[in-house]
């Protein structure tokens, strides 16, 4: 065999064992790297016609539209750590990062730029009635002055402020509900917290799943962060529980026993756990009809929960309003995602967006805030409708996404006494005709507003829909 083929064999062979060894690499690395964190699946809430969780949610079921807020270490250098993307705010468990290097961020960790008037005006502005943040999430630290763990802000960073206190306050000055989100099934700092299949746990710190007691983590440090969070920083409208993994049904009870006896009006989440909570949690997806249930869609404005270098995918103001008004004709709330940077600041893209939101909430907010599902069966073609009823009749909001050609806007179902069809903004006076295809309204040739105009219809006397 001449030279060259030989060397031709060895080659083949080469390349051969490169590619296997690839391979090998590319399985090991997916068998030990956690799976991407997909939401949790909600637990159904036990059914309740508890006259206390009524009260609790009348001023949620109003508001409507709420924000939402990631802020933590993660958001110092946009969820990357030593020049790596961690891909989201869980990037200490997805770059399996140690403890003790992870807490080392706490030390640079200064949002130096933080106002947290500016943050409850930004969401004021944009027609937002309540505000949840991230009081601690699955790493552990936590965002306030917290006197059990002093793994928090105030102890470990030059920042020394409780942005949580600053929140609060500044949402009593301005008139916005305020809410905290706590992780309550997973944290890596604490050593006894296991996971359902131990893969979103802190196995890189405490790798042996069989030694965590759940209950000890509960004790230490649960109930009294819970307590200190209800107990020091004013009235707190929402306690907005995540991934309830471990927590036993008798925990899950604590824990709103707890939260009742230190604030009976606080509101809670479907993930305190069990089934127990006062409205049901849709993580990033709007369900296809109306639930009966309270429920809530929390949803991200780019593509993560926390600030994230580079993500400027904002959803358009026009996608915004669009699902705000799908979620509410279907009966739910929208806690709309914001993720400050680590100067302690929102992204630009994310103000611009917000902005627009306001402005068309101040036109249209009639139509939004207060008002519930719509009483048709079928999906309307055209857009959607929410409604108010009261003692002297019922008013349907049509939100008239794709405006009629023709001039001739027909709700199919509608075949009530209508006492009378205007145009919201502005007020113009519409003409009706009672059809066989159902209540028929002649529009002008032009919308009032490019992403959804509303047509308010007056009923007299109780709705009659087909
Ligand atoms: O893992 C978290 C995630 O980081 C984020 O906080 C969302 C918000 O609903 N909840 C969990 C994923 O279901």
């Amino acid at each position: 065999m001449s030279k060259f083929d030989l060397l031709k064999r060895w080659r083949v062979v080469l390349v051969a064992a490169a590619l296997v060894s690839a391979m090998w690499e590319g399985s090991l690395r997916a068998a030990t790297s956690p799976p991407e964190d997909k939401p949790d699946t909600d637990q159904p809430l036990q059914a309740s016609n508890d006259p206390a969780r009524a009260a609790r949610l009348a001023w949620w079921s109003d508001a409507r539209f709420g924000m939402f807020i990631h802020f933590g270490l993660y958001s110092q250098d946009g969820c990357f750590w030593n020049g790596k993307s961690g891909g989201s705010e869980q990037m200490m468990r997805h770059l399996q990062i140690p403890l003790a290097q992870y807490a080392k961020i706490a030390d640079v960790f200064n949002p130096s730029q933080f106002n947290a008037d500016q943050w409850v005006s930004i969401a004021k502005n944009a027609g937002m009635k309540y505000m949840v943040i991230t009081s601690k999430h699955h790493d552990g630290f936590a965002m306030f002055n917290s006197q059990s763990s002093d793994y928090n802000i105030v102890a470990r960073t030059p920042f020394k402020r409780d942005p949580i206190q600053e929140l609060s306050e500044a949402c009593q000055k301005q008139g916005m509900r305020f809410g905290v989100y706590y992780s309550l099934g997973r944290d890596w700092q604490d050593p006894d917290v296991p996971t359902k299949g131990g893969w979103r746990s802190n196995t890189w710190d405490y790798p042996d799943e069989s030694k965590k007691v759940f209950a000890r983590y509960f004790e230490r440090k649960v109930k009294p962060q819970i307590t200190e969070l209800l107990t020091h920083y004013g009235p707190i409208a929402v306690l907005w529980f995540d991934t309830p993994e471990e927590i036993s049904k008798a925990e899950s009870q604590e824990l709103v026993d707890l939260i009742h006896k230190l604030q009976p009006d606080c509101i809670i989440n479907s993930r305190v756990g069990n089934g127990f909570g006062d409205y049901l949690v849709s993580e990033q997806k709007i369900p296809d009809t109306a639930a009966v249930t309270p429920w809530e869609t929390c949803m991200t404005l780019n593509k993560h929960w926390a600030y994230y270098k580079g993500d400027e995918a904002w959803k358009p103001a026009g996608v915004v309003i669009h699902n705000l008004i799908d979620i509410i004709s279907k009966g739910g709330n929208y806690l709309l995602n914001v993720g400050p940077t680590g100067a302690g600041v929102f992204p630009q893209g994310a103000v611009a967006d917000l902005r627009q939101v306001g402005q068309w909430l101040k036109v249209n907010g009639e139509a939004i805030y207060g008002t519930t599902a719509s009483p048709f069966k079928q999906p309307l073609a055209w857009g959607r409708c929410t409604k108010k009823a009261d003692a002297t009749g019922t008013t349907l909001y049509l939100h008239v996404f794709d405006w009629p050609k023709d001039g001739k806007l027909t709700v199919p179902e509608l075949k009530s006494d209508v006492a009378s069809a205007t145009l919201l903004d502005g007020g113009a006076k519409l003409a009706t005709a009672s059809t066989a295809d159902g209540l028929v309204i002649t529009v002008p040739a032009q919308a009032p507003d490019k992403i959804s105009s509303t047509v308010v219809v007056k009923i007299n006397g109780t709705l009659a829909a087909r």
